[in-house]
Formats: C-alpha cells, structure tokens, sequence
C-alpha cells in the first residue's frame, strides 16, 4: 500500500479551516513574544526520528503475542509500512535494521524502494542477545564479554559483518546494545568481563569506516537481573573513550533505574562530545518500551530542553541519531509509532519555546521561581498548530491518527498481506 497525494489532500480538505485559525491564534501570541515562527516550523520540518524494522510488528512479551494482522512479513514490507508512517506525519524519514532479522537479499532493490519512500537507513543494530540457527558457539553466557575466547570472536565477527551490510546500504553507524552480565553474585568476574568487552569493542572498532560513529547503548537490568556488564552512562563512556574518537554513547530513555535524572546525563554527555544517539520510549517502572511520551510528557520535555541547549551551544558534540525504541502488544504498531513521532516533536517544539537568554538571567540571580516559571511556561504552551503547519508543509496531513484511520490502512494492510503475517523480529 502506498498513500497517494490525493488521499492526504481530501484527508486535510475538513480540518484546514479550524487548522488555519489554530494557527493564526497561536502564531500571533508567538510572533508578539519575540519567537521567529517560520524558523520553529522549519526546525520541526527537518527533525526526522528513524523507526527501528522490529516494532513494525505487535510486540510481545515473555507471556504471550498477539498480531495486529497484516504485519509486514519482509524487508521490502517493513520500509513500505515506513513509508506509510512518513507520508502521513512527514517525520519518519528513516529506518533502522536489526541484523539478522533485517538482511537485505537484493541490496539495488531495498536501496530502491526507500529512496522511492523517502526513507534512509539510520544506524544498524547488531544482536548477540540471542542464538541463531546453525551458530557455532552460545551467547547463554555472554557475548563480548564471555569468558571464552570463541564465543568473542564469533560475536566481533558479526558485529563486522553488520557494518558491511550497513555500509552497503549508507548506513553510518553502529548501535551494540549487549545484554551481558549475570543473574547470580559470583558468576561474572566484573573486571574480566569490563575487560573483555572493552578489547572486543576495540576490535570492533578497527572495522569502523571513517565517517561512521560506534554507539554503545547502556542498560542497568534485563535480561541479566544482578549485573549488566554496561550497566550505566558511566560505563558507556568509559569504554567509547577507551575506542576511540568516533566512539559515543547511546542513551536509550528505557536503559535506567527509576527517578534517574536522564536530562543531566544527555547535558553532560553533550558538554563533552560524547551523547551520539537517543533512543524513545516511555515507562512507568523499568525498559516498558511505551508510546514516547505517554507516561512522563513532562520529563520528555526537560531532556528536549537539555537537548536543544546542547544542539545550539556543544558544537563539539555530533549530530545525533535519533531513533524510536518502543513496541508492545495492545495498540496497532503504526499507530503507536505515530503516537510516539507526535510526542516527541511536541516536546522538541516546546523546548525550543523555553526563552534561553531569559533563563540564564533568571539563574545569574538565583531567581528559582522565575527558572520554574519560563520552564513550565514553554511546557504549557500548545504548540499542535505548529507541528500540523510543518506536516503541512511538507505535503503530511493535519492529524495523522484521524487520517490513518479514515483511510483504514490496517484494513488495507490486511486486504493486502492477510490475517497471518507476523513480522520478524521479537
Ligand atoms: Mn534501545
């Protein structure tokens, strides 16, 4: 399925009066305020988040699955659904492949559709949290960091073979994300599996073409449950600095104990040019993997705070890779994304609201109240009139939920794939 332009402009044809007015309204107030609304608009227009090619599936859990029906059952299915999610929000401009589930058979004719769709390919994933058939040696107890010799040597080696399969698509980075670590005391040597992983991450990183980065994602539990060998930001750094200068790390916004102040950690990360990419979910108790602002919108804002802060002042941190990590198993997965795509640019859209200079003022005379006050003030604001006029802009539709189900793409879907499709993946 492919949505024609035709079908967005009869989407928009009922909503453009009241968009219009919403719009006028609110970039009044912002213009009077001293806010540049074209430039708002244009920066929300450029900020494109990858989907990753698992959560294109109902996700599942160790309990149970159930599908959506007509999951995409290929590659080629996953970038079309992609492309689905791109034409109506205008915000989906990548996507980013999990290897093995994700290779590519015929590379011309993948790189052909998505650049049809207008989709690139953002970071790869590498996996060795699991086995795969016919693997000559078990990740049971680790991958990079395993006490056997072998076992590191055959989890480098994929990670090698997944730049090249990268690389041949125009990837430019490489996410590792280990579930390494242990569930008992005293089954890992902690400095022996720090020092494993460290030395295969290095090998790993001899195979780093020039102009691509190495993200190393972190995560505290799961599925080990008493150590994981990159349990937090400290850990990532520690070992991207022991690779080297086109090392980072990944923060996944999932990947931390409860209560942890995320936004300190992407600020500091920024100040020393280390944060390389961002993975977005939301929860409520541990990795939940939820709609991206769907449980703490307010926390989402103060790290897109910290975020924009460090994309206008850090010029010595790169551009990141922003990428969408949630999947589950109740809501329709397109919607869900959308969902997700429409949470994180409000909350961009609301930080760039925060008034910088005004701030900094305020904290020169330890006016908390006042810090409080232009904060929150920029996270009251609406700012919906402003991301409907960029989707606009960019030939999307004003409300991308209402137009997917007008359109009944997941009917279509289903007309089209079947009932019993099940996308690869988790
Ligand atoms: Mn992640």
């Amino acid at each position: 399925m492919k949505i024609q332009q035709e079908q967005i402009s009869a989407a928009n044809k009922s909503e453009l009066t009241a968009h219009q007015e919403n719009f006028d309204f609110l970039a009044n107030k912002l213009t009077k305020n001293g806010y540049n609304v074209d430039s708002l608009i244009s920066k929300l227009a450029e900020f494109q988040v990858a989907i990753p090619s698992w959560a294109l599936g109902a996700g599942g859990t160790r309990f149970g699955r159930f599908s959506f029906y007509g999951e995409p059952s290929s590659l080629e299915q996953k970038i079309e659904d992609v492309g689905l999610i791109h034409s109506l929000t205008q915000t989906a401009g990548a996507v980013s492949l999990h290897i093995p589930w994700d290779v590519p058979n015929d590379y011309k004719a993948i790189k052909e559709i998505a650049t049809s769709l207008d989709i690139k390919f953002d970071a790869v994933n590498s996996n060795t949290f699991q086995d795969q058939k016919n693997a000559k040696e078990s990740y049971k107890y680790g991958s990079l960091s395993n006490v056997s010799q072998a076992v590191r040597e055959q989890a480098i080696q994929h990670n090698i073979d997944v730049i090249n399969i990268g690389d041949k698509l125009g990837s430019k980075a490489l996410t590792v994300w280990l579930a390494d670590g242990s569930c008992f005391p005293g089954q890992n040597n902690f400095q022996t599996a720090f020092q494993n992983t460290q030395n295969s991450l290095i090998d790993i990183y001899k195979s780093i073409p020039e102009d691509w980065k190495m993200l190393i994602e972190y995560k505290p539990y799961e599925p080990n449950f008493y150590s994981t060998v990159i349990q937090d930001w400290g850990a990532s750094l520690m070992l991207a600095n022991g690779c080297g200068d086109k090392a980072y790390t990944l923060v996944d916004l999932g990947h931390h104990l409860p209560n942890s102040n995320i936004e300190q950690i992407v600020s500091i990360l920024q100040l020393k040019g280390k944060l390389g990419g961002f993975h977005f979910n939301d929860s409520k108790y541990g990795d939940d993997d939820l709609t991206a602002g769907s449980i703490k919108p307010y926390a989402l804002f103060l790290i897109f705070n910290e975020l924009v802060y460090g994309m206008k002042n850090n010029p010595q941190n790169p551009d990141l890779a922003w990428m969408i990590d949630a999947s589950h198993n109740v809501k329709d997965p397109l919607e869900d994304l959308i969902q997700s795509l429409e949470a994180i640019q409000e909350a961009y859209a609301k930080a760039m609201l925060v008034d910088q200079d005004a701030l900094k003022a305020a904290q020169l005379e330890n006016d908390v109240v006042k810090c409080q006050e232009i904060l929150q003030g920029a996270f009251r604001t609406d700012v919906r009139p402003l991301l409907e006029k960029a989707r606009l802009n960019r030939g999307g539709v004003i409300s991308p939920i209402k137009a997917y189900r007008s359109l009944d793409v997941r009917g279509e879907l289903i007309r089209e794939r079947g009932k019993n499709t099940v996308a690869t993946g988790l």
